[in-house]
């Protein structure tokens, strides 16, 4: 199996964390930025994640490549789901991503390594989102919309080991949201955010990204 992927992308980390809670090597290939040919070539589109499978068949759902990988042998996120988690997710994303989309360009991530790369993704952006620049300089106003959300997942977190005591897809959903905010270097997570944050990425043996 092979991973095409950038390494911000909060989707392909949903995959990348599953292989790690089993224990199972993923081969990866980080795609540069603006190599759109490499993603057309594999299936026909600009799309990441890609999974590659044994078989040679790509997957374009990053929740359906989690099942995949999590079924092979034993299950680990088998626990139960909470539709609140789910919803949680689904709020906390629009006022994540004026933090983090300016900032990753300024990390150093291997998807930007050549020039052409990195204007790539901030001409795409900036159509997207408005002036990275000025995005950058409403951090605190937008640390302090985020703020809340934190708090409320502080109040849902059952366990530093799972989201809900067990590990489940609930997991998924909310490490890789997690990983991409703390690239916000003001940013404090809730206590038991924090603890949770800290325990699953050293589970997993994933350092955060750089924040900045
Ligand atoms: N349904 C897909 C969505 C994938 C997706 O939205 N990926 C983003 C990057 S994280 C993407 O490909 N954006 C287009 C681009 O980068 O040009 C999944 O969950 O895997």
């Amino acid at each position: 199996m092979r991973l095409y992927l950038f390494e911000h992308c909060s989707l392909c980390f949903r995959v990348r964390m599953t292989a790690a809670l089993k224990r199972l090597h993923l081969q990866e290939t980080v795609v540069l930025e603006d190599d759109s040919g490499t993603m057309m070539d594999l299936v026909g589109k600009r799309v990441i994640p890609i999974l590659v499978k044994d078989d040679g068949v790509p997957m374009l759902e990053s929740m359906d490549m989690v099942a995949h990988v999590d079924a092979i042998g034993d299950p680990v996120l088998t626990g139960p789901q909470r539709p609140e988690i789910t919803a949680w997710a689904d709020s906390v994303i629009p006022k994540s991503v004026p933090l983090t989309w300016p900032r990753y360009p300024l990390l150093g991530l291997p998807e930007f390594g050549t020039v052409a790369a990195r204007d790539h993704y901030i001409v795409r952006k900036h159509k997207a989102l408005g002036d990275l620049v000025e995005l950058r300089a409403k951090t605190r106003e937008q640390i302090d919309a985020l703020m809340p959300d934190l708090e409320q997942l502080d109040r849902l977190i059952e366990s530093p080991m799972a989201v809900n005591g067990k590990l489940s897809l609930d997991d998924v959903r909310v490490l890789p949201l997690l990983r991409s905010a703390a690239v916000v270097k003001g940013l404090r997570f809730p206590h038991k955010v924090r603890d949770y944050f800290e325990t699953m990425m050293n589970r997993i043996g994933y350092e955060p990204l750089p924040a900045i």
